[in-house]
């Protein structure tokens, strides 16, 4: 090549290097696993908001408005304008919907377990269970790509297998079970996942790997399991997830880690038991502006975690951040109610944060 043509070409490359456009997310790992996120009512989504979500992500999980207390707030009663107005926006935007929860023991209305003044009966709460999932997720079939159908339903005791919400209690370890096929029914074609915090550690994770089993053996189909994630700086537990996402993969089910943070304020509380609450104190309200060797750390750690999910990109199905900033992380307001937390990938401004950065580097590493 003439020297001078060289030069052109060499400027051109440096031009190109000073400047780069980084790629958005779900392309730089869409040889590995889906990128999602959690997001809230289309209505609090500032255009900014809704456009990063639509340049970096490919599935959405609405974060409150298929609970039933959204869904249906009075027996019959079906509310369904806010979880409309998502699935539309994300069909029209390209990007997949999870349906997160049908079966729950938290923002469940009172109605479902009471027949007047008595307690309702199984057989009444199975129709109620039934009826709820038809109408839920029928009317979405075919634009819903899968369902938390039953959420945080292992116990967090050791000794204890299922949580023991009104369902496990009222209708018996069997609700799961009825659950699945019900929504099953309502629509054959989408995926049906079980979904719960603390399944990267050895007692939960023996536990869902029971459940998986059993349901399995029953010949009730479960595509997926949840494990949340939601994390804490310093203290987590790279090799029992990794023990886990490789344990429920030998399983024949997809693996999601579907509510990813990483928490950068002292809690007491593992996991997202949110009836847990801790009272204020000089170290657990967070900073207004992050401590930068946080970020660092933070941004370290989240590297590490993408790195273990891309080894096992053969399992690991969808990676889903819980929320899309910074400011709208429910760790602003739990355990500790109003303190201020960084625990997401994008700042309060929607800039990226070194935790971005490291994430997105990675993805141009060799697969350990
Ligand atoms: O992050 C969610 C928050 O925006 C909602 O207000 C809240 C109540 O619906 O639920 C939060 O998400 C929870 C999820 O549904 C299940 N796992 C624990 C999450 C944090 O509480």
């Amino acid at each position: 090549m003439r020297p001078v043509l060289l030069g052109f070409f060499l400027l051109l490359g440096v031009m190109r290097s000073a400047s780069p456009e980084p790629p958005p997310l779900k392309e730089a790992f869409a040889r590995d696993f889906d990128m999602g996120v959690a997001c809230a009512s289309l209505a609090s989504l500032s255009p900014e908001e809704r456009a990063l979500i639509v340049r970096e992500f490919k599935v959405i999980t609405p974060g409150s408005h298929f609970k039933p207390d959204h869904t249906q707030p009075a027996e019959g009663r079906f509310t369904f304008e806010q979880a409309d107005a998502l699935v539309d926006f994300a069909q029209s935007n390209g990007l997949a919907v999870v349906g997160h929860t049908l079966a729950w023991h938290n923002q469940t209305p009172a109605w479902f377990f009471a027949d007047g003044p008595n307690p309702a009966s199984r057989e009444l709460l199975l129709k109620r269970l039934r009826d709820h999932i038809h109408a839920v997720v029928g009317r979405y079939r075919g634009r819903v790509k899968g369902w938390d159908v039953v959420n945080e339903g292992l116990s967090d005791k050791s000794d204890e297998y299922l949580r023991p919400n009104k369902w496990q209690q009222m209708v018996g370890d069997d609700y799961i079970a009825q659950a699945f096929a019900f929504a099953q029914e309502a629509d054959p074609g989408a995926e049906l996942y079980f979904n719960d915090y603390g399944t990267e550690y050895p007692h939960k994770r023996a536990k869902l790997i029971r459940l998986v089993k059993e349901l399995q053996a029953r010949g009730i189909r479960i595509d997926g399991v949840g494990i949340q994630c939601h994390l804490q700086l310093d203290r987590i537990p790279f090799e029992e997830l990794e023990q886990s996402i490789a344990a429920f993969h030998a399983l024949g089910v997809k693996v999601m880690i579907t509510e990813l943070d990483l928490d950068l304020v002292e809690r007491l509380v593992w996991g997202a038991d949110t009836t847990q609450h801790e009272e204020p104190t000089a170290t657990n309200l967070g900073w207004k502006v992050a401590p930068p060797e946080l970020l660092q750390r933070q941004a370290e750690q989240y590297a590490q975690l993408f790195r273990i999910f891309r080894r096992q990109h053969a399992a690991v199905d969808r990676v889903t951040i819980w929320h899309l900033h910074d400011g709208k992380s429910f760790l602003n307001n739990w355990p500790v109610k109003g303190r201020t937390n960084h625990p997401l990938l994008f700042d309060r401004h929607l800039q990226p944060k070194p935790a971005f950065d490291a994430v997105l580097a990675v993805a141009s590493e060799p697969r350990s």
